[in-house]
């Protein structure tokens, strides 16, 4: 064994008849670092000038190369061989190379892998092109070569979603030619690569196979459809997915050589976007939730095989989902057999329509629906590792529930409610072990939604905060730990901007006009076409409605929301909306009222009242402590609440506009509206020291 560099060996060993080994150790991920380049082009190098008959790249550690390194993006080039020199000389090299594949080949990974003339992987490993979701695309060849191996339309859409595709399907596509045996890569890629030389098997180069494309030259109609597919419909605001289809055009229309061209020059303009320096934030903020100050990495973690949930409604059944998905069983308690029926008939037809969509077989529907054992009783917890209660926001019956449960638990059960906005630490005093009561704040429609606030009390233990953290891991959400206060982070941000758009009404603006202004930012739809969604008759009554708000007189006229075909907006039998007259009638008396002339609202004007505020209650939030780290904030925001991911979150919003640009601008509408626009004391403090909120360093959550 050779060391080519601290990241690279090369092996010419007899043992492996003649097939000369590189192996890349680079950890944690094997990303393409200046090192490992300069390491690749260096071995590869020496491995063609020996006596080898063939070389093998093979990866050590948890996977085959995960892309190029996102960290060296945006900063100085460093000293190191290309990755254009590395794949050139892969291509071109006189013997044949095979790359072996394991864990997951991604990105600019995948596209050296593909300069190999030969890929064998074993059948855990997947293989993709996420680029996108950085905001970049394939850059180093990956747009030109794969729709060489399976065609213009395939290769935009493996693209364009940018998911991480099963070995078994790889193949199927021909992104690889061979499956190993799981535990054999190194052996069975050797074996492959004498067979190569054995049967004077040709070098087969990717770049050279004009094939696949030949057949779509000209035919602008493949893109003019895909532009317009649902799929596409995903793309709103986004700069690489366009750019990615431009890519394919050249694959189709130009010579290997242009195509490359052109794909360079696409790729430097989204890698220096906004979108995809967002975009890159986001990717590294995902991974920051999980990490917290004080609990270290070896806290216990206690079992979770079985989960109760308390609750059959939207949230209850929703939450289940979630267990039941992956595969732990759930009992779900109701208080009558009606209730629990009707729970249970939405949960089934939710994995109906899954399984109608192409999810899964139609079987696996009854395996799911079989992880469920109903009860009427809280009884039926005692044995449950974590109970998550989901009833309706009452302190009282909450407090009388988990009385209930402190009775009836096993020792060691967590003790989760999903409150959205009411105080952990009173539902904990309800029991005689605060220390296993934490909040669980799932997101409607909790089987969907990614996001979930993980909400500390004041006794919980380290062990069930890491235990909750890992659960949320483990079925798929981004967990992030926030503090006891009215409405955690989310919604406490939330009701910031609420007001704000209801005063937005008050003072004229139209709620199409605020829902557009916000749809155009990049949200799915604004608060007024959400309060439609949900009912505009949540938490009211006649009896006691006063009509002094827009709303109450919208009920009041029986304008309830899409349920009845009319709220803020009017409905067709499609659920189409149209700005109403009468909404727009009361805007006007509302205004008129308040004495405000009528006047026209900017999209930019409306922006900054909605989402200024979310920043102003984001930063008492971190300087509270109720929250870590800011970016944590943002990861809520676009996980919990659809912000765009090319944005960043509000949070970083802020920190690009610049914090004294904030200031100002919250100085000057405090001047205006009043001291509700008062600014915080920490971004006074960051923006006189030049400093944004991500340059705070992540902080313990205050008990
Ligand atoms: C690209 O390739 C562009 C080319 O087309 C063109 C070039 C010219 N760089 O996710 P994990 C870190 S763009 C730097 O927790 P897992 C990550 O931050 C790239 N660092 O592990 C974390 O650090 P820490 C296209 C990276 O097992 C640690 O590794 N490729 C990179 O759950 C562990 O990560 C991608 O987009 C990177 N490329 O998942 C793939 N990747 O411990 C991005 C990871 O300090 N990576 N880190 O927090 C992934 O999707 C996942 O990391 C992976 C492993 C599936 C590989």
């Amino acid at each position: 064994m050779t060391t080519v560099n601290d990241v690279t060996d090369l092996s010419l060993d007899a043992a492996d008849g003649g097939v000369a080994v590189i192996t890349l150790d680079s950890p944690p991920v094997n990303a393409l670092s200046a090192n490992v380049r300069t390491g690749l082009f260096e071995a590869f190098g020496q491995a063609i000038e020996s006596d080898a008959i063939a070389i093998v790249l093979i990866c050590a550690g948890r996977t085959f190369i995960a892309g190029a390194d996102i960290t060296e993006f945006g900063g100085a080039s460093a000293e190191a061989a290309s990755l254009t020199d590395v794949q050139n000389l892969m291509e071109s090299s006189p013997k044949p190379v095979v790359a072996a594949i394991h864990g997951t080949a991604l990105g600019g990974g995948l596209e050296v892998a593909l300069c190999a003339h030969y890929r064998i992987a074993v059948p855990s490993a997947k293989c993709g092109l996420p680029e996108v979701h950085l905001g970049l695309l394939p850059g180093a060849g990956g747009t030109q070569r794969l729709p060489r191996i399976v065609g213009a339309q395939k290769a935009l859409e493996f693209m364009t979603a940018g998911t991480h595709v099963a070995a078994a399907d790889c193949l199927e596509m021909g992104l690889i030619d061979e499956l190993a045996t799981e535990d054999n890569l190194r052996a069975d890629a050797v074996g492959l690569a004498q067979r190569l030389v054995a049967e004077g098997r040709p070098l087969k180069k990717i770049s050279d196979n004009d094939d696949m494309v030949a057949p779509d030259r000209g035919n602008t109609e493949l893109f003019a459809n895909f532009r317009a597919s649902k799929a596409a419909r995903k793309f709103r605001g986004f700069l690489a997915p366009e750019a990615i289809i431009k890519c394919v055009e050249a694959a189709v229309e130009l010579p290997f050589a242009e195509g490359i061209k052109r794909e360079g020059q696409l790729f430097g303009e989204v890698l220096v976007s906004a979108e995809s320096a967002a975009q890159r934030y986001v990717f590294f903020s995902e991974r920051q939730v999980w990490k917290i100050p004080d609990v270290p990495r070896d806290t216990a973690t206690l079992p979770v095989d079985s989960v109760g949930v308390i609750g059959a409604g939207t949230m209850g059944g929703g939450i289940a989902m979630n267990f039941v998905n992956a595969g732990i069983p759930v009992t779900i308690v109701e208080t009558s057999q009606e209730a629990l029926d009707r729970g249970l008939a939405v949960v089934r037809g939710n994995y109906e329509r899954s399984s109608r969509n192409g999810r899964f077989p139609i079987e696996e529907v009854d395996v799911r629906m079989a992880r469920i054992t109903p009860a009427l009783s809280l009884d039926g917890l005692a044995d449950v590792d974590m109970v998550i209660e989901a009833v309706f926001e009452n302190m009282d019956l909450k407090k009388e529930i988990f009385a209930t449960l402190d009775a009836t638990c096993k020792p060691g059960a967590v003790l989760a409610s999903n409150t959205s906005a009411l105080n952990i630490d009173e539902i904990a005093t309800a029991t005689t072990r605060p220390e296993s009561v934490i909040g669980m704040h799932f997101f409607s429609p909790a089987n969907v939604m990614r996001c979930l606030e993980v909400v500390r009390g004041r006794e919980t233990s380290l062990e069930v905060i890491n235990t909750a953290m890992k659960t949320a891991k483990k079925i798929g959400k981004l967990g992030s730990l926030v503090g006891v206060c009215p409405g955690f982070v989310g919604n406490r941000m939330l009701f910031q901007r609420s007001a704000q758009a209801q005063a937005l009404l008050d003072e004229g603006a139209m709620p199409w006009e605020v829902d557009q202004a916000l749809y155009d930012f990049g949200f799915a739809m604004g608060p007024f076409q959400m309060s439609d969604l949900a009912g505009l008759d949540i938490g009211w009554s006649a009896e006691t409605s006063t009509g002094s708000t827009i709303r109450e007189r919208l009920c009041e006229l029986d304008r309830r929301g899409q349920k009845n075909g009319a709220g803020y907006y009017d409905y067709d039998e499609n659920r189409t909306p149209t700005p109403s007259p009468i909404t727009e009638g009361l805007v006007k008396e509302f205004a008129e009222k308040a004495g405000k002339p009528a006047r026209t609202f900017t999209s930019d004007e409306i922006i900054e009242r909605l989402v200024l505020p979310m920043v102003n209650e984001g930063a008492r939030i971190l300087a509270e402590k109720k929250a870590m780290r800011s970016s944590d904030i943002d990861m809520i925001w676009i996980t919990g609440y659809n912000w765009p991911a090319y944005r960043g979150g509000p949070m970083y919003y802020a920190d690009t506009m610049g914090l004294d640009v904030v200031l100002a601008r919250l100085r000057a509408l405090q001047a205006e509206y009043g001291d509700v626009w008062a600014p915080a004391p920490l971004i006074e403090q960051l923006a006189a020291d030049g400093q944004t909120f991500a340059s705070i360093p992540a902080t313990p959550l205050a008990t």
